[in-house]
């Protein structure tokens, strides 16, 4: 395991210790619940200890829901400027996360915006590129990373890539065949002959023979990462967001990208590469939503870290804990949980850490989870770390 990561570890092993000394060893008489807000007082240095982008707590934040800065009943980008100080600061009241990670803000056409429309665009409802330059000195002035997500699976079914292979596929002659030559964005697709379709995730193209892959649904067609093409408009996209001071990625729909492990890891290895080519220190997280020892294998890829889904939702080891954090037994079991993970992931990559997840926008939120308890959520923050 590497240094840093020993540490982090370490560290919540003795967080949590310190939790459990009281319960375990004291007299019966002072065998007493903790104090939710003393534990979190006492957890609170876990950011002093975020030296690089792999390290520290993420709060994952939908934009659109978190602050709204110009009145108009959406949040943006200007009104999570605005409350930067209560996700970091020397405030007490800080929440004291060292990163945030950004649900999508590309330009799209939906609410959640997983279906971006153009990859160099901040989509309207959430502001404009200066507001989000703006974003980045801010969080950075306070120590916190950025990582936002990036949808490589699919795009918009509105996104002129697929108009243009549409367009060209309708104005085809008959028996004509069709050639990335002449229109280089039917590479960009898996498009397939009406004979061809193999499943329930093939959708029709009015007017013609030809039916286009759409994995999650029927709006966001599944992009060809295997074309040197579309590799090519994803290395601009990442560059262009890591020019404008973003410290990583969360990769979406990893598990979608092909029919074939080998093939997804493969593609994670170049997009790997490319980030890691231009900075160094990137953080890239992959969103692999399967049994932590498949997802665990995509490691291979090169990507520093992989949620673990087992730890999230409210049957999962995070939000348990914290339920039970004044028993004597949920820290130690928390302990051993991220040990045996730990000891899965060093078998693939030994510098590796697992990024545990407390919740995902799939699923009800923390605050849901738990309770309205802000010390309670902090508490929840520092074991998501
Ligand atoms: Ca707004
Ligand atoms: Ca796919």
């Amino acid at each position: 395991m590497e240094k840093t990561a020993k540490r982090i570890l370490v560290l919540l092993i003795l967080m949590i210790s310190a939790l459990l000394v009281t319960p375990l060893f004291a007299k019966p008489k002072a065998a007493k619940a903790v104090d939710p807000v003393a534990a979190v007082t006492k957890l609170a240095p876990v950011t002093q200890l975020a030296k690089n982008p792999t390290e520290g707590v993420y709060y994952s934040l939908f934009v659109r829901s978190f602050a709204d800065g110009n009145g108009d009943g959406i949040g943006d980008i200007n009104g999570l400027i605005s409350k930067l100080d209560y996700i970091n600061s020397d405030s007490d009241k800080s929440l004291g996360c060292t990163g945030i990670w950004l649900m999508p803000i590309m330009k799209s056409t939906t609410y959640h915006k997983y279906d971006a429309t153009n990859y160099c665009e901040i989509d309207e409802d959430y502001g404009t590129i200066e507001d989000f330059k703006k974003l980045v000195e801010e969080c950075h002035k306070r120590d916190i990373r950025i990582i936002i997500d990036f949808m490589m699976n699919h795009s918009s079914v509105e996104h002129d890539w697929f108009f243009e292979a549409c367009m060209y596929l309708k104005e085809l002659e008959k028996g004509q065949k069709p050639s990335a030559e002449e229109c280089p964005y039917f590479d960009y697709y898996h498009f397939v002959k009406e004979e061809d379709v193999v499943g329930t995730t093939y959708y029709p193209i009015d007017g013609t023979k030809w039916y286009y892959e759409g994995s999650f649904w029927s709006g966001m067609p599944d992009l060809n990462l295997e074309s040197e093409a579309v590799r090519g408009e994803f290395e601009d996209a990442a560059k262009f967001w890591m020019d404008l001071g973003v410290d990583g990625f969360r990769i979406d729909g990893v598990k979608y990208f092909t029919g074939s492990e080998k093939k997804n890891i493969s593609i994670l290895k170049w997009f790997n590469n490319y980030v890691k080519s231009e900075n160094e220190d990137a953080y890239i997280v992959g969103e692999i939503w399967d049994d932590v020892t498949l997802a665990t294998k995509y490691l291979e890829g090169g990507m520093y870290s992989v949620f673990d889904f087992s730890f999230g939702q409210s049957s999962g080891k995070i939000v348990g804990t914290v339920r039970q954090a004044a028993s004597g037994t949920a820290g130690k079991s928390f302990a051993n949980a991220l040990v045996q993970i730990q000891d899965i992931v060093k078998k693939v990559k030994l510098s590796s850490i697992e990024h545990e997840l407390a919740n995902t926008q799939d699923w009800s939120r923390c605050q849901e989870l738990i309770q309205q308890k802000k010390e309670i959520l902090k508490l929840n923050l520092v074991l998501n770390s």
